[in-house]
């Protein structure tokens, strides 16, 4: 079966999912493309021989889509996933699911009151394969019960519109989604601390920022967010367990001796870094779709994620620890 798939928005990370989705996964074809830029969704659409629509609502409506896939900017996405669940298509969602926890519990409704699955976030670290292979690790027992997690997420620059909030709604989510996964724990307080600004980045931007998170377990989180490192693309996550401790690995690199040096190169971009991620999760997602069974990070992971970036962006501006309230978890989500 060919899942025929309707994509909204075609900026950065649509444009690289359509090509994803035609040149490297197995089973999709993408047939319908949205823009509130209608020369850019026109250009892709020829490209790849899809229909250019002028609305995600149409795309969502349209006969020849099986499923949606919306990567259009975050505030626009909570109305896109509605309109899917209410035509009851699959929908792949990047992160953020919406930009509120009251939108994100609206979407848990519609789809808990549609009745099975429709609903994938595109938090794209679950699919990495060092993150997996950490997972398996800890889930072995083999650092015995999780103590403590030391995170980095470096940038080597950010683009002029990035504030201080982003920090932790655009890219230390991340980090927040990928511990929950990881030690299966729900993260209860944040707290951020403000180390002395760079002078590589805009004087009104906090940059680095310390998240410093906390567990129903008991496991306490420091995840540093530093956006304008210069250096490279640099993620690093350590988790510390009673008996040892499990890192994620770094991608491997050739190391080069040569001119009396030991070099070996960093990667300067998320898109390679989570290069192979983001083609597993995608191809998951249509296999998925075409067994009727999807899969993956829930709609309740997108709602979590959103209460925890809540408040740490209140942590941000008031310098306090704040606790996290989210809601009980509705067992269609177990
Ligand atoms: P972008 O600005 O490059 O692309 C977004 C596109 O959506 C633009 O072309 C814009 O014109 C279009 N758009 C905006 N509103 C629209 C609407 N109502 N209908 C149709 N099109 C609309 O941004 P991007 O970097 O591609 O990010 C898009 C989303 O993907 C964001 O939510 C971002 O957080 C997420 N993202 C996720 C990752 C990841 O690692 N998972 C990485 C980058 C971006
Ligand atoms: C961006 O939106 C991403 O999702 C990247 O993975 C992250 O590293 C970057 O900081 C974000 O701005």
């Amino acid at each position: 079966m060919t899942v025929r798939i309707g994509v909204i928005g075609t900026g950065n990370i649509g444009s690289d999912h359509i090509r994803r989705l035609t040149r490297v996964c197995t089973g999709a074809r993408v047939t319908a493309v949205t823009d509130i830029d209608a020369v850019r969704a026109a250009e892709v659409a020829a490209e790849y021989g899809a229909h250019a629509l002028a609305t995600g609502l149409e795309v969502v409506r349209h006969g020849e889509v099986d499923a949606v896939l919306v990567a259009s900017w975050g505030p626009t996405h909570a109305e896109y996933v509605l309109d899917a669940i209410a035509a009851g298509k699959p929908v792949f969602c990047e992160k953020p699911l919406a930009t509120t926890a009251e939108d994100c519990l609206r979407i848990v409704e519609a789809e808990i009151g549609y009745g099975t699955r429709l609903v994938q976030v595109g938090f794209m670290r679950r699919y990495d394969a060092g993150y997996r292979a950490l997972r398996r690790a800890l889930t072995a027992g083999a650092v015995g019960t999780p103590l403590m997690a030391h995170c980095v997420h470096r940038n080597p620059t950010v683009p002029g519109n990035y504030t201080s909030d982003m920090a932790i709604q655009d890219t230390g989510v991340h980090e927040i989604d990928v511990l929950r996964w990881l030690l299966d724990d729900e993260i209860t307080s944040a707290q951020v601390l403000t180390p002395r600004r760079t002078r590589h980045a805009r004087p009104e931007l906090q940059d680095p920022q310390i998240l410093l998170l906390e567990t129903a377990g008991g496991v306490r989180i420091d995840v540093e967010i530093f956006v304008n490192c210069r250096y490279g693309y640099d993620i690093q996550c350590q988790i510390v367990g009673e008996d040892g401790t499990a890192s994620l690995p770094d991608p491997a690199q050739p190391v080069l001796r040569t001119e009396g040096q030991l070099r070996s190169g960093i990667l300067q971009d998320w898109r390679d870094r989570f290069v192979n991620a983001y083609d597993i999760e995608i191809q998951e997602w249509v296999d998925s779709v075409a067994a009727g069974r999807v899969s993956g990070p829930t709609s309740w992971d997108g709602y979590a994620a959103s209460v925890i970036t809540d408040a740490g962006v209140e942590a941000l501006h008031s310098g306090r620890i704040v606790p996290v309230s989210i809601k009980d978890r509705p067992a269609f989500y177990a």
